[in-house]
C-alpha cells in the first residue's frame, strides 16, 4: 500500500509550523503512520544546504544557484527519506515542497516558470503532493506575526512586495490545482485556522478511505 503525501504552504508567518502540529495529531488519531519532515531540509546534507540557503553567509547568491540548491536539496530528501517512507505504506507530511520554488522563486525572484517546471520533472518524476494546505493571510500579517522572531533569515530579511509576490504566485497555483490545494484562511484567529485544518484533513481522511 503507498502511504500520501501532504504539504503545508504560505508566506512568512502563515502559520505553518504551528498547523503541522495539529494535522499530525488529526492523522495519528486516524492511525496513520506519519513521516513528519521540511524543506529545504529533511536529510542531513538537505539540513546542510538550509543553511546554506537561509543563512547570511551567501547574502548575493545568484538565483540558478539558489533553484537548484534547492532542488539538490529536493533530489536527496526525495530519494532517501519521501519516496521509501510512502513505498513503505507511511504519509509523509512536509513543511513546504516544489510550490514553494513556484511561488518564491518564481513569483518572488520572478525566475521563468518553465525552468523550475524541468527541474520538478526531472527531479520529481511523477511524484507529486496528494494534498496541500495552503495558509493565506495578507503580507502584512504574516510579517508582523513573523516579526515577532528574533533574527531575521536571507528570506526573511526580503522586501514587502517580494512577500507579495511569492504569495500571488500561491494563489495562482491553487486556482490552477483546486482539488490539490485547499486554501486555509490563515487570518482568522488560530482556533479558527485549527478547525478548517482539522475539517480539510477529516475530509481527505475519508476520501482515502
Ligand atoms: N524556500 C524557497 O524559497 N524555495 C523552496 O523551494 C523552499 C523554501 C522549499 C524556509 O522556509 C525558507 O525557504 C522560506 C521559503 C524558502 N522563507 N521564507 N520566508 P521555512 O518554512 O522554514 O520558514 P518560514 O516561512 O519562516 O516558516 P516558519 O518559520 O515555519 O513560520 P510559519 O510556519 O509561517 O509560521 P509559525 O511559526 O507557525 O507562526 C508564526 C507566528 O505566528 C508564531 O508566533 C505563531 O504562534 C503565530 N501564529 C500562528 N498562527 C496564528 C494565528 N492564527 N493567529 C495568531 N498568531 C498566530
Amino acid at each position: 500500500m503507498k502511504g500520501s503525501f501532504i504539504t503545508l504552504e504560505g508566506i512568512e508567518g502563515a502559520g505553518k509550523s504551528t498547523c503541522m502540529a495539529e494535522v499530525l495529531t488529526v492523522l495519528k488519531t486516524a492511525g496513520r503512520d506519519v513521516l513528519e519532515t521540511r524543506e529545504p531540509g529533511g536529510t542531513r546534507l538537505g539540513e546542510e544546504l538550509r543553511q546554506l540557503l537561509l543563512g547570511h553567509k551567501h547574502t548575493g547568491m545568484h538565483e540558478d544557484t539558489e533553484l537548484l540548491l534547492m532542488f539538490a536539496a529536493r533530489a536527496e530528501h526525495l530519494q532517501q527519506r519521501i519516496l521509501p517512507a510512502l513505498h513503505a505504506g507511511r504519509w509523509v507530511l512536509c513543511d513546504r515542497f516544489t510550490d514553494a520554488s513556484y511561488a518564491y522563486q518564481g513569483g518572488g525572484r520572478g525566475m521563468d516558470m518553465k525552468r523550475i517546471q524541468q527541474l520538478e520533472n526531472w527531479v520529481q518524476g511523477d511524484v507529486r503532493p496528494d494534498l496541500t494546505l495552503l495558509m493565506d493571510l495578507p503580507v502584512e500579517l504574516g510579517l508582523e506575526r513573523a516579526g515577532k522572531r528574533s533574527s531575521p533569515d536571507r528570506f526573511e530579511s526580503e522586501a514587502l512586495a517580494f512577500f507579495q509576490r511569492v504569495r500571488k504566485a500561491y494563489l495562482e497555483i491553487a486556482r490552477r490545482e483546486p482539488q490539490r490545494v485547499q486554501v486555509i484562511d490563515a487570518s482568522q484567529s488560530l482556533e479558527n485556522v485549527q478547525a478548517q485544518v482539522r475539517e480539510v484533513i477529516q475530509r481527505f481522511l475519508e476520501q482515502q478511505a
